[in-house]
């Protein structure tokens, strides 16, 4: 069982993945969990397990969105990756519906679960996906201006701070938008073989 990269899938072929892509990524994940788990009781995947496969299969480079992505799948907060949460997250990536995608984005960026991507969460994730992007030290003050700009653009509500409605309003205008804090999802689609 091995997974491959595939560029271009279907974009049409949406919604829930088939019952033979459930059962090879579980396969896949119980030969990942053998092979990074040897040592631990949990039946599942780690943060640092996780990320090597995020940054192995999917090409994602960004520790802090990286991360984000970890949290964003282990929906129990157990710090694990269980094989269900594995399997919804991975559909989410595979054959997921924009709506789907919005929503994982928004649980990506906010992280703190109190539902509301904060002016400080907009910083720090523009700050750091400035970072990657350029060699030259972006001043706080630059980064404060970006905050401002990107509340204007996306805080529909004026409370200072972007929440799901917000965040789905301004993508359907602007798709773009859907990963304006750092990419989240994987460029390459993968297919089960
Ligand atoms: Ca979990
Ligand atoms: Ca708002």
């Amino acid at each position: 069982t091995q997974l491959k990269i595939h560029v271009g899938l279907p974009k049409t072929l949406t919604t829930n993945i088939k019952k033979s892509e459930v059962e090879c990524l579980l396969r896949v994940f119980h030969s990942l969990v053998e092979k990074a788990n040897v040592r631990l009781n949990n039946f599942g995947l780690d943060r640092n397990a996780f990320r090597a496969i995020l940054h192995s299969i999917f090409g994602m480079t960004d520790d802090m969105l990286m991360n984000r992505v970890f949290f964003a799948f282990d929906k129990d907060n157990d710090n694990c990756i269980n094989a269900k949460e594995w399997v919804k997250g991975l559909s989410v990536f595979l054959r997921g519906t924009f709506e789907e995608k919005l929503k994982f984005c928004f649980e990506v960026y906010y992280l703190n679960s109190d539902g509301y991507i904060s002016r400080e969460e907009i910083f720090d994730m523009l700050k750091n996906s400035l970072h990657q992007q350029s060699s030259e030290e972006e001043t706080d003050e630059g980064i404060k201006e970006l905050v401002d700009i990107t509340l204007k653009k996306m805080d529909f509500d004026n409370d200072g701070k972007i929440s799901f409605a917000d965040f789905e309003k301004a993508v359907k205008e602007e798709r773009l938008l859907l990963e304006v804090f750092g990419p989240c999802l994987p460029e390459a689609k993968v297919q089960c073989q």
